[in-house]
């Protein structure tokens, strides 16, 4: 809340600088007084503002690539000054970056559900790959929630490469995460179902209705999942949820924490408990532990079941060459985290005032020595709670999501209490703070209903510190009002100073998607082309395209009576050839390179009516088909104002009509 208070400390700030400035310096230190009591600002709001604000030209220090949820998208964000960078299209068409208008929809198309197009999606995780564990900035990782699908960017041009569909599940939850050395793009599923979109009544869920995660092998070199190379493993039909891999001492290990242990099938109008009851009866859940090393040897010694065409390890198998583990967790978990040396897990349950912190070690001991409490309906070991935990640290209501700073502090996001809770490691981190062993430190309000948090780097092998971002679902009261549906709030946390200073710097509305998990990684890391590496560059293989349409070269050719071939050049101002003539009926393959060498050169091209519209970036060729199927007279445009005579670059288009 405001008070006098606070311009009364802005105007003793003032006056102490003041006295001991020049005269021009004491004149503007007046004048930075007077805005801000003019704004009603406090001393605290300057000093965020001179952390954040970003003057034209300076760069921000970290990128945040953000989950988009039901928008379908990524989105690319800068921090400190917490800019809207950029939208990557990813599951979604985008007009501006004409992505799914000539260009990107055979990438859409792989994405298809059973021949089905679903042109949105619901992406939660995104997840950068790694090397040695720490972000190396050449490839993004998203999921599809909705129709269990993994989209592919690449961090050179910011653009959609792949978009794989999952033939065994509906939904994914549990990815997208990666292995240390991003050997393994893991997508762990959510509500079961039969495989492979079979039909099972709801009566038959226990043995019809499956649990899995599916491991999609990554091919850096080609920049593609490599499908011939990937596998599932069967689980039991719990709703697997979300997942991490494990790293350095943990490595070759991954952990997925789950939900509806009870089984519980819903059926609220026929008076059975509703799910959301039914999924949280159990005091505890299961921590899935698995060896995905042991697992990739088994599936490449063929112990694999092939369902729709895909190899998955059967579940007895999976049982017989312990590969997977379970382990009680508290109160509906959500959030699994690894620790940045890998030897902790950190698990918060959602009804649970605590996190629960596991030891990797402790683990592996109890694995060796069989030190279990029993087994699960399905047969899998579970190993004894109170020998695999380390911690229960209380942090507040609602936990959900933690991550890491590099001074040993854990933070962890606070859905009931609207608060990011920091906390301290034990054991090898307690050097880096001065509170004791797995205390909680400090909390900071956000506003409001806090989902994930991303720290810089913060789920790296070496995080960084210094800044964290709140991704809260709810703004509330915060912006003004956009019609009953708001935007969501990012608040930037200044997590530098240690102890209970870690204040709100920044609130930045989100007004185009409802995004989930989001990694900050340092700008320095990213290494993207200011314009394509050589003229007639296709950006779907990322090569020169031998087709592609160059200077003098500029014509319309008739291969047949029904195709016609355009090869055309686009640069400032104008379009080569400006008239392209065909007749009804006739195929149309359009090739067209935009030529320019200059940064920010780009050209846009639409052909209204038949729904053509592309985003060509200096150096790009694209290539498009249609049916010109309706006789006419169309312009043909430029979409980006690229020059002063920008208006004049255009052409016609003109669809003779046949006898
Ligand atoms: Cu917590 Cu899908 Cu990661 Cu949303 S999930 S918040
Ligand atoms: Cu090219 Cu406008």
């Amino acid at each position: 809340m405001r008070t006098r208070t606070g311009f009364r400390s802005v105007l003793a700030a003032g006056v102490l600088l003041a006295g001991t400035a020049s005269p021009a310096g004491a004149q503007s230190m007046r004048d930075v007084q007077q805005a801000a009591e003019a704004r009603g600002l406090t001393t605290a709001d300057l000093l965020a503002a001179a952390k954040t604000f970003t003057p034209t030209g300076m760069k921000d220090e970290y990128i945040i690539f953000s989950s988009g949820g039901h928008s379908g998208q990524v989105f690319v964000i800068g921090v400190p000054s917490m800019r809207l960078l950029r939208t990557i299209a990813v599951f979604t068409p985008e007009p501006w970056q004409g992505w799914g208008y000539g260009v990107g929809e055979e990438i859409l198309a792989d994405g298809d559900v059973n021949g089905q197009p679903n042109r949105w999606g619901d992406t939660h995780h995104p997840a950068l790959s790694e090397t040695n564990g720490d972000y190396d900035g050449q490839f993004l990782f998203i999921n599809d929630k909705a129709n269990a699908r993994v989209a592919v960017i690449d961090l050179r041009d910011f653009e959609t490469k792949q978009i794989v569909k999952n033939p065994l599940i509906i939904n994914d939850h549990g990815g997208t995460f990666v292995t240390p050395n991003t050997e393994y793009v893991i997508e762990g599923a959510q509500y079961s179902t039969p495989w492979a979109q079979e039909y099972a009544p709801i009566h038959e869920y226990r043995e019809k209705y499956k649990g899995s995660v599916t491991m999609w092998k990554f091919d850096r070199e080609k920049g593609r999942i490599d499908e011939s190379q990937s596998f599932a493993i069967e689980l039991p039909p719990y709703w697997q949820d979300l997942s991490d891999a494990g790293k350095l001492v943990s490595d070759g290990y991954m952990f997925l924490n789950s939900i509806n242990t009870e089984l519980a099938t819903g059926g609220i109008e026929n008076k059975k408990p509703p799910f959301e009851a039914g999924v949280s009866m159990n005091a505890t859940d299961y921590l899935h532990i698995i060896d995905w090393h042991k697992a990739e040897k088994v599936y490449k010694a063929g112990k694999t079941m092939e369902v729709n065409g895909f190899p998955v390890i059967p579940l007895n198998v999976v049982i017989e060459e312990g590969l997977l583990y379970l382990t009680p967790e508290p109160r509906s978990p959500h959030g699994v985290d690894v620790t940045p040396k890998g030897d902790f897990l950190v698990v918060a349950g959602k009804l649970d005032p605590h996190v629960t912190v596991y030891s990797f070690a402790k683990i592996k001991d109890a694995i060796a020595n069989q030190t279990f409490s029993g087994k699960d309906d399905f047969g899998v070991p579970v190993l004894d709670f109170d020998s695999v935990v380390e911690a229960q640290v209380e942090v507040g209501l609602g936990p959900l999501h933690t991550q890491f700073g590099p001074d040993g502090y854990a933070y962890t996001s606070l859905f009931l209490d609207s608060a990011v809770a920091r906390w301290t490691l034990g054991g090898p981190y307690a050097s880096g703070h001065s509170e004791p062993d797995w205390t909680l430190v400090h909390k900071t309000p956000v506003h409001y209903n806090v989902g994930h948090i991303g720290a810089a780097e913060g789920d790296t092998v070496s995080p960084d510190g210094k800044y964290l971002v709140s991704y809260n679902k709810w703004s509330v009261d915060r912006f003004f009002p956009t019609g009953p549906l708001l935007p969501q709030n990012f608040q930037l946390i200044d997590i530098s100073k240690q102890g209970s200073e870690m204040p709100v710097i920044y609130d930045m509305p989100i007004g185009v998607g409802e995004p989930h998990y989001a990694q900050i990684i340092k700008a320095d890391k990213l290494d993207p082309w200011t314009v394509y590496p050589e003229i007639g560059w296709d950006p779907q293989t990322q090569a020169v395209d031998p087709w592609a349409p160059r200077p003098k070269m500029e014509r319309v050719e008739r291969k047949d009576d029904h195709t016609v071939e355009v090869y055309m050049t686009a640069v400032r101002s104008h379009f080569t050839p400006e008239h392209v003539v065909v007749k009804e009926g006739d195929k149309v393959i359009w090739r067209i390179t935009n030529i320019e060498r200059a940064v920010d050169a780009t050209h846009g091209f639409c052909v209204p009516q038949f729904d053509i519209n592309l985003s060509l970036e200096p150096g790009e060729t694209a290539t498009f088909e249609f049916i010109a199927d309706e006789p006419g007279t169309y312009p043909y445009y430029c979409t980006e104002f690229c020059s002063a005579l920008h208006l004049e670059m255009m052409g016609y288009f003109l669809v003779e009509p046949r006898e």
